[in-house]
């Protein structure tokens, strides 16, 4: 079988887009060839160790009408275990017993064993403006590119073969292909309970399940903006619902996680919506606490207080250096929020947080909340890899915040 690196339009998929029955698809997005779909599944059925993978666009996608439906009817029929990207969390419900996990780190994370012992990846809408959920090595498990476009080929991404063409169709077509036919689908999920255990173990495993506690259910949105504790919430926020956790892991900007939680608050006031956000992150946004209580909107910020950039200390650390010019001293968040016309709490312990973020929704309006955050076992993050292999630098892998 040959490989496929290009993957345009086949004659057999023209004259099946000029067929009445595909009359949807002349206006729409192309669809993929069924010369293309058979090689697919082919490749598919023979793979001893198969794996799917959800990515950013898969996520985005999963917001047009039918396709999260699509995403998932692919798990079930095919019953190949998945693993999401931290931009894919939710496209297909993490609650599910094929769930693996989210790689947090490009390599060495919990869920890396599994991709590591993968033949074939089938990464579903993998947008590589996020950080890579691993690194693609020649000799490495071989990987099949679902999505609406071809991905730009880097050093880090550079998968064998495409099946270009609207998503959703492109798996209801390879499920037709592929249902009960894959005796080696459920090869890697041995791994997954310990994957589970293991990831659990995390310090801030409390905190990601208190969050949860009020987020459930899991149609409401937990907006994130960018410091140390994505890792955690990447790796143990269950996400059930495409586009329910909103985090930036491409540029991973400071600063977005209160705007962000303002457009959500917009779009969806009949939702719960929480802004997570660490201290650093906050303050470089905070005059927009002003838009949201001038909006009225329901909206409860949630401030992680570490007194400093927890995420590039720990940089510093695993480069040797001695920490420099991370650490500040806060304003009273509760007395600012006040400041604002919004209302303000602060919480001792992780046991007082789960009955102040209730009240903070019950209350309604604008409501920021304060934690003090310790990692007692911070190291664990960033420096240590929860597995030990040792990481290869690439320049992609600097791009962790
Ligand atoms: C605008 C911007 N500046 C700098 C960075 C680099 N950066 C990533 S995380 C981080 C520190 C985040 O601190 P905080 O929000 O307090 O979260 P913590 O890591 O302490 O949990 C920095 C400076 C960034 N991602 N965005
Ligand atoms: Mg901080």
């Amino acid at each position: 079988m040959t490989k496929q690196r290009k993957n345009t339009r086949s004659p057999e998929g023209e004259k099946r887009m000029a067929k009445g029955s595909d009359l949807l698809h002349q206006f729409g997005p192309p669809i993929a060839s069924d010369a293309d779909l058979d090689q697919m599944a082919a490749l598919i059925t023979a793979a001893k160790r198969p794996l799917l993978i959800f990515g950013a666009a898969a996520s985005r996608a999963a917001s047009r009408p039918g396709l999260a439906a699509d995403m998932a009817q692919f798990v079930i029929r095919t019953r190949i275990p998945f693993l999401t990207t931290q931009m894919g969390k939710g496209t297909v419900p993490e609650s599910s017993h094929l769930y693996m996990g989210t790689p947090a780190l490009s390599e060495g994370d919990y869920v890396h064993e599994v991709i590591d012992k993968a033949d074939l990846i089938i990464m579903i809408g993998h947008d590589t403006t996020e950080k890579p959920p691993f690194i693609m090595r020649k000799g490495g498990p071989e990987v099949i590119h679902i999505g609406d476009q071809s991905p730009p080929v880097e050093q880090v991404y550079f998968p064998q073969y495409q099946l270009i063409g609207e998503i959703g169709h492109s798996l209801q077509a390879l499920g037709d292909r592929l249902k009960g036919k894959l005796p080696n689908a459920q090869a890697l999920l041995y791994l997954r309970e310990p994957i589970l255990a293991a990831r659990a173990t995390d310090d801030s495993f409390a905190l990601v399940n208190g969050i949860s506690e009020v987020m459930t259910p899991h149609d409401n949105i937990l907006v994130l903006d960018n410091g140390e504790y994505k890792i955690s919430v990447a790796r143990n926020y269950q996400t059930n619902a495409p586009n329910t956790l909103l985090l930036d892991n491409a540029l991973a900007t400071m600063g977005a996680g209160l705007p962000s939680g303002i457009a959500a608050a917009m779009l969806y006031p009949w939702h719960r919506v929480m802004a997570l956000c660490g201290d650093g992150g906050f303050e470089m946004t905070v005059q927009e606490l002003e838009t949201a209580v001038r909006l009225k909107l329901n909206l409860v910020v949630l401030i992680l207080d570490n007194g400093g950039w927890s995420m590039i200390s720990r940089k510093q650390a695993s480069k040797g250096f001695p920490n420099f010019g991370t650490t500040f001293n806060n304003p009273d968040f509760v007395k600012l929020a006040e400041a604002y016309g919004a209302k303000g709490t602060n919480v001792e312990t992780l046991g007082e947080l789960v009955p102040a973020l209730e009240a903070a929704f019950e209350g309604r309006g604008v409501h920021v909340v304060e934690v003090a955050i310790v990692y007692s076992d911070n190291k664990r993050v960033l420096t240590d890899k929860p597995r030990s292999r040792k990481a290869k630098p690439t320049k992609r892998l600097s791009n962790l915040g």
